[in-house]
């Protein structure tokens, strides 16, 4: 993509459709039909993400936008105008940030229950993570099976840093937890649409109370208040869990003994086997897996020139540190240690490889393979489901590059 970005798309399009229809459909020489399909193809933001990099964003619709593999550089932490974007419901109104300070957020089972806004929320104690936020629906795009839902590549994925006050804390605060909390759930903050059952759209979600012990409710993020399209005023942030727990637009906080009974939660997001139908029974979608993925050199630049480049990607273990990533050059025949480069944010965050390789010409199909501190090396194969969640297959992620 190499559109200038002062333009607003609307025009380039409205500018491209005429042009082609005062030429006529007779008219259309090849290029001209690329273009018009160039232009068709490039949506515009919508107007809660407008302050984002067009350029480095795949915009599937108003409430998916995806970052471009050739986006993700090699600086350890996404920039916020690069990050994904996934809304299931219309966002907020912006006026909402209007007055951060005054967001509450109810905390129930607890033995002291009440609600609190942010400003006191900033009271009880403030700590920093950096985490990679995925949708679990990051490599969909891959499934033959072409389950419905945004097919993502490898770009429904950030690593951020947040700020924000431990949720044990505000536990703490407020007496400890009540007897039988087996569940830590956040309920979303958006308006439900009219007329249609609240269960069937609320967005909430329940993860094992341990991962309480990690949470935090942010309202920082890459060291700027927390924007409308991620979750400000205040986000609920479980490390090491798919994106979709990450609870934006945070205003309750519940322990309890079950789990929600919002559709999300009972339906969505379950690792359902192919061929079934989605049951409360079938796994959620909670910590996530191992998964590498290479960000470079890729094909989209056209071929290489022979000699020796330097390939390089990120890895991450969910809840657990990467210990090593190998990388192959031949489609997973034979595997070579990488190198892992740049800090150490920690063991949500996703470490950075390389290994520079010298490749000569012809077709190489490049592959990153990672192992966690428990030894739990990256699959091979996608696990299939329903919904396409989970996708950590390296040879899905496996990237074709020409050397000529
Ligand atoms: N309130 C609320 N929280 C939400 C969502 C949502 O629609 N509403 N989407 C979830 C999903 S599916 C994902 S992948 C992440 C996306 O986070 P991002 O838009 O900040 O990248 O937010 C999660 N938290
Ligand atoms: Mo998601």
């Amino acid at each position: 993509m190499t559109h200038s970005t002062t333009l607003p798309r609307r025009h380039l399009l409205a500018g491209s459709a005429a042009a082609l229809g005062a030429l006529g459909l007779a008219g259309w020489t090849g290029t001209a039909r690329a273009q018009q399909a160039t232009a068709a193809a490039v949506k515009p933001l919508p107007a809660y993400a407008g302050w984002k990099t067009p350029d480095a964003l795949i915009v599937h619709s108003t409430s998916t936008l995806e970052t471009r593999r050739s986006a993700f550089g090699t600086s350890v932490i996404t920039p916020s105008n690069q990050l994904y974007v996934r809304n299931n419901l219309p966002a907020p109104d912006a006026a909402i940030l209007d007055n951060r300070d005054g967001w509450a957020v109810a905390i129930e089972g607890v033995k002291n229950p009440r609600s609190l806004t942010l400003a006191e929320l900033k009271t009880l104690g403030v700590e920093t993570v950096a985490t990679v936020l995925q949708c679990s629906g990051n490599g969909r795009g891959f499934f033959p099976s072409k389950p419905s839902g945004t097919p993502w590549q490898v770009g429904a994925a950030g690593c951020v840093v947040w700020s924000g006050v431990p949720l044990r804390n505000v536990v703490a605060a407020l007496g400890g937890l009540a007897d039988g909390a087996a569940y830590l759930t956040g309920t979303g903050g958006e308006k439900l649409p009219e007329g249609v059952d609240p269960l069937t759209v609320l967005v909430e979600r329940s993860v094992p109370v341990k991962a309480m012990d990690d949470a935090l409710l942010a309202w920082e993020m890459n060291g700027e208040p927390l924007s409308l399209a991620h979750g400000g005023p205040l986000r609920l942030v479980v490390p090491g869990y798919q994106g979709v727990n990450n609870i934006k637009y945070v205003k309750r906080v519940a322990f309890g003994s079950a789990q929600s009974q919002a559709r999300i939660m009972s339906h969505g997001y379950r690792m359902s086997p192919p061929g079934s139908k989605a049951s409360p029974d079938q796994p959620s979608v909670w910590e996530m897996g191992v998964k590498s993925w290479i960000n470079g050199p890729l094909p989209d630049k056209g071929a290489l020139k022979p000699g020796q480049v330097q390939v390089h990607g990120v890895a991450f273990g969910g809840t657990r540190s990467i210990k090593g990533v190998e990388v192959s050059v031949d489609g997973g025949k034979t595997w070579q240690a990488a190198k892992l480069i740049g800090p150490d944010l920690g063991p949500f965050a996703w470490r950075q490889f390389a290994l520079p390789v010298r490749l000569e010409a012809g077709s190489h199909v490049l592959a990153s393979r990672a192992t966690d501190t428990a030894g739990n090396v990256q699959a091979e194969q996608r696990e299939e489901n329903l919904g396409g969640y989970n996708n950590a297959s390296w040879r899905d992620h496996a990237v074709t590059v020409t050397v000529a």
